[in-house]
């Protein structure tokens, strides 16, 4: 564990956008049109993407797959299931309207599920930070945490390991998932506790089940990635205005990705992450 403040987040925040109904509107709009675009087992295999890519990372079974299930308003766009170790690919998603990509969404696979063999458990965390450090195309990274179990080892070294890029200008912000398994006392303490953690960072409560904190979340991706606030051709909002907001709640396991890997990165040695051998995620 680090004595170190953890990455603080950059300006905009949630609460500002949720001022503003029409960016929550477009926002849902906007991340409706999310679609498959590819999946790579690591990160010298993902195509090179000119567009913000906003990455989800955490702990295995955190909820990382449910969460851009939620956001994009679809059941079975990314993998999510109860066994943890789902998602074991870097899965990237395109967001944009009339066929045009202006940002990408990366399901990472989780890490500390103490059931994986350690090789593939050093081969994931590696892939992961690889990532991270090396992604030219990663301008926001959400980090999810289920406040039952709080900040792992794990969790400390990413933060660690994108503390550089943060303090560069990359986006940062805590989800504390599965909201819904606490009560409300619960969730202030464990909000006002990770606000501590992450020394005043961008903190969010998040339930897919009960579509808690969606909006918020919503709109905050959307200034990442429209930091200069222009709207993408096709994306008027009157037609913002009439986005459906299709709840997708818990996914199960049911798509198949079998996206074509293609393009370079010009990336250079992953970093070498610890295996995680004293925790284990749970499936609940
Ligand atoms: N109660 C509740 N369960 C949730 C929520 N989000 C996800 N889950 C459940 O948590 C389990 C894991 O969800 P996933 O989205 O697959 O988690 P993940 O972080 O992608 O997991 P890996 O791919 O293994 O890294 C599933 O059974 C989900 O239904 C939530 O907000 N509330
Ligand atoms: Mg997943």
């Amino acid at each position: 564990m680090s004595p170190e403040p953890r990455p603080a987040a950059a300006e905009p925040t949630a609460r500002d956008a949720a001022h503003d109904p029409v960016d929550t509107r477009l926002a849902c709009s906007w991340l409706h049109t999310a679609r498959f675009l590819t999946t790579a087992p690591e990160l010298r295999f993902l195509p090179t993407v000119t567009v913000p890519e906003i990455a989800f990372v955490g702990r295995s079974n955190a909820g990382k797959s449910t969460c851009i299930n939620t956001l994009t308003q679809q059941r079975q766009l990314a993998f999510a299931s109860k066994k943890p170790g789902r998602t074991q690919h870097i899965n990237l998603f395109a967001l944009g309207r009339q066929g045009g990509t202006d940002a990408v969404l990366a399901d990472l696979p989780g890490y500390g599920y103490a059931a994986v063999p350690r090789q593939d458990k050093i081969r994931w965390q590696q892939v992961m930070a690889h990532y991270l450090i090396s992604r030219e195309s990663l301008t926001a990274v959400v980090l999810l945490c289920d406040p039952r179990h709080g900040l792992t080892e794990l969790d400390e070294i990413l933060l660690e390991l994108i503390r550089p890029r943060v303090q560069a200008g990359l986006r940062f912000l805590v989800l504390l998932t599965k909201a819904d398994k606490l009560n409300r006392a619960e969730q202030t303490r464990a909000l006002s506790l990770m606000k501590l953690q992450t020394a005043g960072g961008e903190v969010r409560l998040f339930s897919a089940t009960r579509r808690q904190g969606v909006d918020e979340v919503s709109a905050l991706l959307w200034q990442w990635a429209h930091p200069d606030g222009a709207i993408p051709a096709g994306l008027t909002q009157a037609g913002a205005a009439t986005a459906t907001a299709t709840a997708a709640t818990t996914a199960t396991d049911t798509a198949t990705a079998t996206g074509t890997a293609t393009g370079t990165s010009t990336s250079t040695a992953a970093a070498a992450v610890p295996p995680d051998s004293a925790s284990s995620a749970a499936p609940d």
